[in-house]
């Protein structure tokens, strides 16, 4: 049987008071995440946004194929064109392709299709997922890409709450137009459009509540 061969595992077992102690400060940290649409335009640090990033590769994979891709955008003409696109499409959105129900859904973040962030955070994170992968002429299957990339996107958000930044989970649906502007190989499809900085001062979030542990939670 062919394998990469096996190392010995790095692990350090906490004691039962350090790990309640340190679930209890990482849920703390967590639950003051919150999605940020009113971004300032202070700048960060390119190197931090490779740490971010180096976490969210350490995510788990299908056959550990890690089919992502983060493509990270701080050219003004590129954050433009991409501002221009997400518009147009969100127009469309928000006039006619989404139902009313959605609309309503929505009605609480008093979103609209003007997005002002997408030009003025100092960092879009682009996230692609690979549908398959390609080493020269070969292509070859990539396993459960959307959990894989999803579980990415979810160490990427903890990374950069653990920075001290903030991020938005943007969908401008359809994205094809990300793929087009950032010229990426043709088995990569965009999955999460991700604004990355500081929040203005003062910035406003939606007043939502997250479900209590009892609603989310059964233990058998
Ligand atoms: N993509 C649109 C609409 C939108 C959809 C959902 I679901 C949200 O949670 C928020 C917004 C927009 O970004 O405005």
């Amino acid at each position: 049987m062919e394998n990469g061969g096996f190392v010995p595992f790095q692990f350090e077992e906490k004691t039962e008071d350090q790990m309640l102690a340190s679930s209890k400060a990482f849920y703390e940290e967590m639950n003051r995440r919150r999605s940020v649409r009113e971004f300032s335009d202070k700048p960060v640090s390119i190197e931090v946004i490779k740490n971010i990033i180096r976490s969210a590769g350490t995510a788990p994979s299908g056959a550990h194929k890690q089919p992502w891709s983060f493509c990270v955008v701080q050219d003004a003409s590129i954050k433009s064109k991409i501002r221009a696109a997400a518009e147009q499409e969100e127009y469309e959105n928000y006039h006619g392709r989404m139902s009313e129900e959605w609309l309503k859904d929505l009605e609480k973040f008093d979103t609209n299709h003007i997005k002002p962030f997408l030009e003025i955070a100092p960092y879009l994170i682009v996230v692609f997922k690979q549908a398959y992968n390609e080493d020269g002429s070969t292509r070859g299957r990539n396993y459960y890409v959307n959990e894989s990339v999803g579980i990415a996107v979810g160490m990427l958000l903890a990374a950069i709450q653990n920075a001290g930044l903030v991020a938005l989970t943007h969908t401008p649906s359809p994205m094809n137009f990300l793929a087009e502007i950032l010229e990426r190989p043709k088995n990569e499809r965009a999955y999460l459009l991700i604004p990355v900085g500081y929040p203005v001062d003062e910035c406003m979030v939606p007043d939502i509540e997250r479900k209590k542990i009892e609603e989310i939670c059964k233990v058998y």
